[in-house]
């Protein structure tokens, strides 16, 4: 078994152990047999990157394609996170530097939770598991409105209508004037 084909096999573990798909899902999506996902499973056949990609794309929810993703990033300083947000965030039918703007406040509002949370949980110089918990909800909460504002920044740089070009003629004018 090589290095590789022992990936793909934790992986393929990994995502069947946990219930995320079956042998039957990645046999349909793959476009071959079960016994072949067996063998891929054992470890005796490799399988190629965009068999991968189908399955993570195509066949897991998020919670399955966290299991790849925390395989792939296991003790790397990656942190992964999936947000599954609306980026209209007002509602108003359009995104725009509105909802970036409600999504910047909507992360101080949550960091200012966070520093709460942490301050009550720090008091007595010591930190339950239940403290510990909560914690980690609101820095997780933190980060996903960080995210977001992120998300809406990156939409709408996206979306923008193209810039008009600057006239160069009527700058070399203009800087005549100065
Ligand atoms: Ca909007």
């Amino acid at each position: 078994m090589t290095g590789e084909t022992t990936l793909i096999a934790d992986a393929l573990i990994a995502v069947t152990g946990h219930g995320h798909v079956t042998v039957a899902d990645i046999s349909d999506v793959w476009g071959v047999s079960p016994g072949t996902v067996h063998r891929h499973i054992a470890g005796e056949c490799s399988t190629t990157f965009e068999r991968i990609r189908t399955l993570f794309r195509r066949a897991l929810t998020p919670d399955g394609q966290a299991v790849i993703l925390d395989l792939f990033t296991a003790g790397t300083g990656w942190l992964t996170e999936h947000v599954d947000q609306d980026l209209d965030l007002n509602g108003d039918g359009a995104v725009d530097t509105d909802d970036v703007i409600d999504a910047a406040i909507a992360t101080i509002d949550q960091a200012s939770q966070s520093l709460k949370t942490l301050r009550a949980a720090t008091e007595d110089g010591a930190i339950t598991a239940g403290e510990h918990d909560e914690n980690q909800a609101v820095i997780a909460e933190l980060l996903k409105a960080a995210l977001i504002a992120r998300q809406v920044e990156a939409y709408i740089y996206e979306h923008q209508a193209p810039r008009r070009k600057a006239r160069p003629l009527q700058l070399a004018r203009a800087a005549r004037r100065v």
